[in-house]
């Protein structure tokens, strides 16, 4: 197949990319490489980089051309960014995800599946989280997730098109860059744990996340993309477990028999409590389950970056 992966230079897109080339596909990755890098791609005789942004329509139309699969993971991915920049957002987050829709419609309709948000569902109370709950998005990030859901959904009634929006929890795994603030919290404790440095838990480090494995959201992609009855539908992808960050902490370090002494930092402002997936109905339709525990890919983290 041809794919065109938005964001391939990024974390979970550059993932997408390497799993692609592997099963012997073209891909062509569009990047603007504002947090991708090009050291996350291979050279590869069957890849092509295509710098620029989504929110820009003859630069995706232009990529599109010839396309069987779009994988749309290119965003703005920090939810205090979108809050300082609602209009940057909106062109990116939502425009962005429109434009390929729109020139989808006209070039062959590809199929496409959407890096969508556990941020629709909020701070809502009850867990777990199914498909059906209610959303609340609580920042300008959460509803453009939310917003080009509802725009893969409306296109799939309008039109026809094959369109699955994945709801990722917290994604964790190699090539999680842990250099700001809002990074992934396993990626900033894996950096203190290797660095000798003492990690912040902010609040009481009881809030909880559910955690899945870069690989395993891999999986759900390419599921989502070739399984037929899961066109116009959107799906949880995380494990269903939730674990606490002092939980998380503690089995992080025990991989190096440590114990970890964190410092505690203020409670992040509009940070959600408890996060945790009921992953029903992927398992139903995509036939997609996570493979790897964490604890399993805490320790293929760690190993990557000791090389
Ligand atoms: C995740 C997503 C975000 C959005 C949101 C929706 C990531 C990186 N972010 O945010 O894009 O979808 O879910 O709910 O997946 N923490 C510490 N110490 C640190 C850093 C973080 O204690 O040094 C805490 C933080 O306050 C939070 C938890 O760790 O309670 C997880 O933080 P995160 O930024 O990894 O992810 P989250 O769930 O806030």
């Amino acid at each position: 197949m041809n794919a065109l992966v938005t964001g391939g230079a990024g974390f979970i897109g550059s993932h997408i990319v390497e799993r692609l080339l592997a099963e012997g596909h073209r891909v062509r990755v569009l990047d603007d490489f504002s947090t991708g890098k090009r050291e996350n791609l291979p050279d590869h005789p069957n890849l092509e980089v295509v710098r620029g942004g989504v929110e820009d329509y003859a630069t995706i139309e232009a990529c599109v051309e010839s396309i069987d699969w779009i994988f749309h993971e290119a965003a703005i991915a920090s939810v205090p960014k979108t809050i300082e920049a609602p209009l940057a957002s909106q062109r990116i987050n939502y425009g962005g995800t429109l434009n390929l829709l729109e020139a989808a419609r006209h070039h062959g309709a590809p199929r496409l599946v959407f890096a969508a948000s556990a941020a629709a569902y909020g701070d809502l109370p009850g867990l777990p989280k199914g498909e059906a709950s209610a959303v609340c998005p609580l920042s300008p990030y959460a509803v453009d997730k939310v917003a080009s859901e509802h725009a893969l959904a409306a296109y799939h009634h309008l039109h026809g098109m094959h369109t699955v929006s994945l709801r990722y929890f917290n994604v964790f795994g190699p090539r999680q860059d842990p250099s700001s603030p809002y990074s992934g919290v396993i990626s900033i404790f894996v950096d203190h744990l290797l660095a000798g440095t003492t990690p912040t838990v902010l609040g009481d480090g009881e809030q909880t996340r559910d955690f899945v494995y870069v690989a395993d959201v891999v999986e759900a992609n390419l599921r989502a993309i070739t399984t037929d009855a899961a066109a116009g539908g959107r799906f949880n992808v995380g494990t269903g477990h939730a674990v606490t960050l002092n939980e998380l902490l503690t089995a992080l370090y025990r991989l190096r028999g440590r114990e970890p002494h964190p410092q505690h930092g203020p409670a992040r402002a509009g940070d959600i409590r408890h996060s945790c997936a009921n992953i029903a109905r992927a398992r139903e339709v995509l036939g997609w389950r996570p493979a790897t525990a964490l604890v399993e890919g805490l320790q293929r983290l760690v190993s990557s970056l000791e090389g």
